[in-house]
């Protein structure tokens, strides 16, 4: 049978995205950050804000993401993501703006101007992948790795007395007046995939609509940075990463 009697219009059941273009990804086979660009692309397609979608990448693996998805994008330092964000979208209100931040561009370097654009109520989207590592850089601890976890810089696991605890920002963040919608998703399976695609929509919505700051974590894998198959870092994430990072909003303003 001819490739063209089989892909038909109304054979087709699933199809890449339009706004991912052809660039092969540099992520890691097993890393969520492909599968939230896809949910991205998807969301961006679906609100019909393909023109009208400015989105910052960070400092960290998804330093690239501009190469990826065929929308506007601007390159922040690290963890300057949220304040560019900010002016870029009292600038142009009428754009959808949206940061894309790894946990040690969000909740280390970058804390300041997360917590500050989230408690300014800026109409924008911060997407929050968070893996509990530094993934670009080799694998070190960062401020969401968990109690005993092993890192490049805490090989023994991380100690709380020495480290610190792991922080929960997108709690601290729900804390605040200015954010609208904070919400913690992950993309392991299918059906995770879809419940994350209809917070990542109410997201982008509520950004167009002007009701504040809406923050969407992705509990992600790093497989390299953690060292495991792709698939025992999902089995190894919904074990160990869910209990203290537990899916679900946090807050969710109507
Ligand atoms: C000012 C500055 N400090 C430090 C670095 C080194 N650096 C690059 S990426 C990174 C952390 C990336 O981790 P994360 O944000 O969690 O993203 P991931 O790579 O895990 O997706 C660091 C510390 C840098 N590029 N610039
Ligand atoms: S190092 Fe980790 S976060 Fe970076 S691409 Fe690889 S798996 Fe993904």
């Amino acid at each position: 049978m001819e490739l063209d009697e089989i892909i038909k219009p109304e054979n087709l059941v699933y199809e890449k995205p339009k706004l991912m273009n052809d660039n092969p990804m540099h992520y890691c086979p097993g890393c969520s950050h492909g599968v939230i660009h896809k949910l991205i692309a998807e969301v961006i397609a679906d609100l019909g804000l393909e023109e009208k979608t400015i989105g910052i990448s960070p400092v960290g693996c998804a330093v690239f993401a501009y190469n990826y998805l065929d929308i506007d994008w601007v390159e922040a330092a690290h963890g300057r993501a949220p304040a560019i964000a900010s002016a870029i979208k009292r600038l142009n209100p009428d754009k959808m703006v949206f940061t894309y931040q790894g946990d040690g561009d969000l909740a280390a370097i970058g804390t300041a101007e997360t917590i500050h654009a989230a408690n300014r109520g800026e109409n924008i989207v911060i997407i929050f992948v968070n893996n509990a590592i530094y993934g670009m850089t080799g694998g070190q601890m960062a401020p969401t790795t968990l109690e005993g976890m092993p890192t490049a810089t805490c090989p023994y696991g991380r100690n709380a007395a020495l480290n610190g605890y792991p922080l929960k920002i997108s709690d601290l963040l729900a804390q605040l007046e200015g954010t609208c919608l904070v919400t913690r998703q992950s993309v392991q399976t299918p059906a995770a995939v879809r419940k994350a695609k209809r917070m990542l929509m109410k997201a982008f919505q509520n950004a167009m609509a002007g009701k504040g700051t809406s923050i969407v974590e992705f509990v992600s894998t790093c497989s390299s940075g953690w060292k495991m198959s792709p698939e025992k870092a999902n089995k190894w994430m919904e074990e160990n990463m869910f209990p203290f990072y537990p899916l679900g909003d946090l807050k969710n303003k109507e």
